[in-house]
């Protein structure tokens, strides 16, 4: 049961953050607004919210979710493999030694983007990318394992297209894992039952499980028809102008 969650606003700057997504800047206004109504679904769902400061130091800092992996009453402070990115972890952890009872660190030379940390039930997936680097990887899944945690180290590397492991596919609950076409087959996710993501749906792959609901991006018609036909409760959001940034709905939160 989730409880609890950490989000901070897009500041002003958020336009001037890192993005390959090639769908033009961001209107603040309106991402504010996407903000505010995501807030909203992870209050209805139950989670109390701490909301940070927007932080106009880090056009990125909007992306809680990179900035640590949060297990129990354990919080592990990431290591953002854009340099750009690096100094958000700082600027957050006030907040995790505020809420956690033990805090960990990645350290250097690892490098490792919340993003790329994918948790089903007791096993974690830990994606290399361009921003979590084997190192990285590696000590998560050390610590991982010092907890009692099992963990898969998934190269995705050679697909592309995706700047994280969660944007191929997140965890539905169930032992039902969303991903796209591209990952579906891969052996690391043998053992859980896939739902595909359909072609030009790809976006969709990065949802959120809230306790009885699941969160979905809108616009995703044919993924939305497959999780009402699963029995699952659908919220949608638009996230138009976070993903125009490369983020997703699970970058905006750290939920525990
Ligand atoms: C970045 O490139 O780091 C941000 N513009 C987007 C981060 C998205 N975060 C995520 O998928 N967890």
């Amino acid at each position: 049961m989730l409880t609890r969650a950490i989000v901070r606003p897009p500041a002003p700057n958020f336009a001037a953050g890192l993005s390959a997504a090639g769908l033009g800047a961001p209107i603040f206004g309106l991402a504010l607004e996407q903000h505010a109504r995501y807030c909203a679904t992870l209050e209805r769902c139950g989670l109390e919210l701490t909301v940070l400061a927007a932080d106009a130091d880090f056009a990125d800092a909007t992306f809680v979710e990179d900035t640590a992996i949060v297990i129990g009453d354990l919080a592990i402070l990431s290591r953002p493999g854009a340099p750009t990115r690096l100094g958000e972890v700082a600027r957050i952890a006030p907040a995790l030694e505020a809420a956690f009872e033990r805090v960990h660190a990645i350290a250097a030379p690892g490098t490792l983007d919340g993003g790329d940390v994918c948790q089903a039930d007791n096993h974690f997936f830990i994606g290399l990318s361009e921003r979590t680097n084997p190192a990285g990887a590696r000590q998560l899944a050390e610590l991982l394992t010092r907890e009692g945690f099992t963990s898969t180290i998934v190269d995705l590397r050679d697909v592309g297209g995706f700047l994280h492991l969660k944007s191929a596919f997140t965890y539905l609950g169930d032992r039902r894992i969303v991903a796209i076409e591209a990952v579906a087959t891969h052996a690391a996710l043998s053992g859980f039952e896939i739902v595909r993501v359909a072609p030009g749906e790809g976006y969709a792959a990065n949802l959120l499980r809230l306790n009885d609901v699941v969160v979905i991006a809108a616009g995703f018609p044919r993924l939305r028809a497959e999780l009402d036909r699963l029995g699952y409760a659908v919220e949608p959001l638009d996230m138009s102008e976070f993903r125009k940034m490369d983020g997703a709905l699970t970058c905006l939160s750290l939920r525990f």
